[in-house]
């Protein structure tokens, strides 16, 4: 017998900018993603833009990388993957019946600003934005599935990022929370459950993991101050939302990862503790224990940077302390001092490769194991209800009679519930499970189609061809009798 409650959410999760589409439909104002070009695993995606009169291409999936000056521009001649994505804009009800047919329990996603702000600093929102999600909820709350609303999930105004120099500036903490409380009072009775910030932490890991992994002092200088003003940010939304309804229940949302000593030279050990103090406990402490660890001092020592902290920010920050801890869970990282073992490739992917693991396509390590760890250790740590909102298996599907047979996909999920399992019957107080792009949806890190996690096959390309037919794979079936027997029949 599974151990997990009888509540228990079951479910699945993609954001806004990865599936809608829709990019200039309904009001919507461009974000960040919109001028972000199509990558592979060999390539990265770049974002778009001009300059003294000037077409550059720049890679990142951030405003930070842009240029200084630059505005964000849409090229003819480039493909953008988010502008259409699989259109979920048009088709969200025939998806949602879907998901209900599935068994879904929750259903997570996120609302892009720009639909509800177009440039984020509009006095007024844009009545068409707000109208659209409030069918979305509404057609789930019909279809007996609870949405999960991640409030910013890689999605900024591209108006805001320019300006503000992705969240430098702290006027952007007065912009989020009026874009929060505006969702708050909005969906206060169709919407419980929200997240502040998708990943959070990818701003620090990010640093580790794209180009050569050598970052400047000026970067860390930048993604601190972002995610101090972040932090504030999430805080005093988890304290205007509990104003608005005392019933929410907002999370936090961490890229989850454990990472291994690659020896047992005792300097591989604390070499992994440091990743990890970095890449987890840094932002997971700012958030859910409300205040900055213990060792915040040593990481800033050793680049240099000097925080600029407001009166009131850490008092603030230790007032809106989050309700729940949510992550996502892909895979682990190990970390050594010496010549040891093959470099991990892989977008995404830092450290060295674990010769007990295997990887995925694109590098990624399959680690159940990591995930019961990690649920147990932050629990541990935290003792505040737990979510997992992203976990799966992107690989490339073949089509076959109409459908595919996802066997390793079935394998993978399986495997990361077992994991849960254990980490519930050891004590761990887990609500919830929504499995990453639970119908296909564009890859956030390549751009890419073909990087598929769904349990619903859609019917489109990398360049953008295809009749955007859904169909069921062969863990569409799988999962509802997961669902049905309350994770027993694997
Ligand atoms: C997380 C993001 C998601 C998502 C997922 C899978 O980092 O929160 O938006 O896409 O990873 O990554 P990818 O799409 O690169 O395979």
């Amino acid at each position: 017998m599974a151990h997990f409650r009888k509540d228990f959410l079951w479910g699945g999760a993609v954001a806004a900018n990865q599936v809608e589409g829709g990019y200039n439909e309904g009001g919507k104002g461009l974000s960040v993603t919109d001028i972000t070009t199509a990558g592979s695993l060999e390539s990265p995606r770049y974002l778009t833009y001009t300059l003294d009169g000037k077409d550059g291409k720049v890679a990142g999936m951030f405003a930070s990388s842009l240029p200084k000056g630059a505005k964000g521009k849409i090229f003819d001649n480039e493909y953008y993957p988010n502008h259409v994505a699989i259109d979920f804009y048009h088709h969200y009800k025939e998806d949602i019946k879907m998901f209900a047919d599935m068994g879904f329990k929750v259903f997570r996603t996120s609302i892009a600003w720009t639909r509800i702000f177009p440039t984020g600093e509009e006095d007024k929102p844009n009545q068409e934005g707000l109208d659209f999600y409030r069918r979305v909820f509404e057609e789930l709350k019909k279809n007996g599935i609870e949405p999960l609303v991640t409030i910013s999930h890689y999605e900024d105004p591209l108006a805001l990022g320019e300006k503000y120099n992705d969240w430098q500036d702290r006027k952007m903490i007065d912009l989020y929370v009026k874009y929060a409380t505006t969702l708050f009072k909005e969906y206060k009775d169709l919407v419980k459950y929200w997240l502040t910030f998708n990943e959070i932490n990818s701003s620090l890991m990010f640093l580790k993991m794209v180009g050569d992994g050598n970052a400047s002092d000026e970067d860390y200088q930048k993604a601190y101050q972002k995610l101090h003003h972040q932090f504030v940010a999430s805080a005093k939304a988890v304290v205007e939302g509990h104003k608005i309804n005392p019933d929410f229940m907002i999370g936090n949302m961490i890229a989850g990862s454990v990472y291994y000593p690659g020896t047992p030279d005792p300097k591989d050990v604390l070499a992994a503790r440091y990743e990890e103090e970095l890449s987890q406990l840094y932002c997971a402490d700012a958030q859910a224990k409300g205040e900055y660890p213990s060792f915040a001092k040593r990481l800033w020592d050793e680049h240099n940077v000097h925080l600029k902290i407001e009166d009131g920010d850490l008092e603030v920050m230790k007032e809106g302390k989050v309700d729940m801890y949510t992550f996502s869970y892909y895979m682990s990282n190990m970390v050594t001092t010496h010549d040891v073992g093959e470099k991990a490739k892989g977008n995404f992917s830092a450290g060295t490769r674990n010769p007990y693991l295997e990887y995925s396509e694109w590098g990624w390590s399959t680690d159940p194991d990591g995930l019961q760890l990690y649920l147990e250790k932050m629990y541990d740590r935290y003792g505040i209800p737990m979510m997992v909102v992203e976990n799966g298996l992107g690989a490339v599907d073949k089509l076959e009679d109409g459908t595919v047979h996802d066997d390793y996909r079935i394998d993978y999920l399986r495997k990361h519930i077992k994991a849960m399992d254990k980490a519930v019957e050891h004590g761990v107080d887990l609500r919830a499970y929504t499995t990453w792009g639970c119908i296909d949806c564009v890859s956030a890190g390549t751009g890419q189609m073909s990087k598929r996690y769904g349990f619903i096959y859609v019917d489109r390309d990398d360049k953008g061809e295809g009749t955007l037919k859904r169909l069921p794979k062969d863990s569409y079936y799988w999962y509802q009798k997961v669902i049905a027997s309350n994770g027993d029949e694997l």
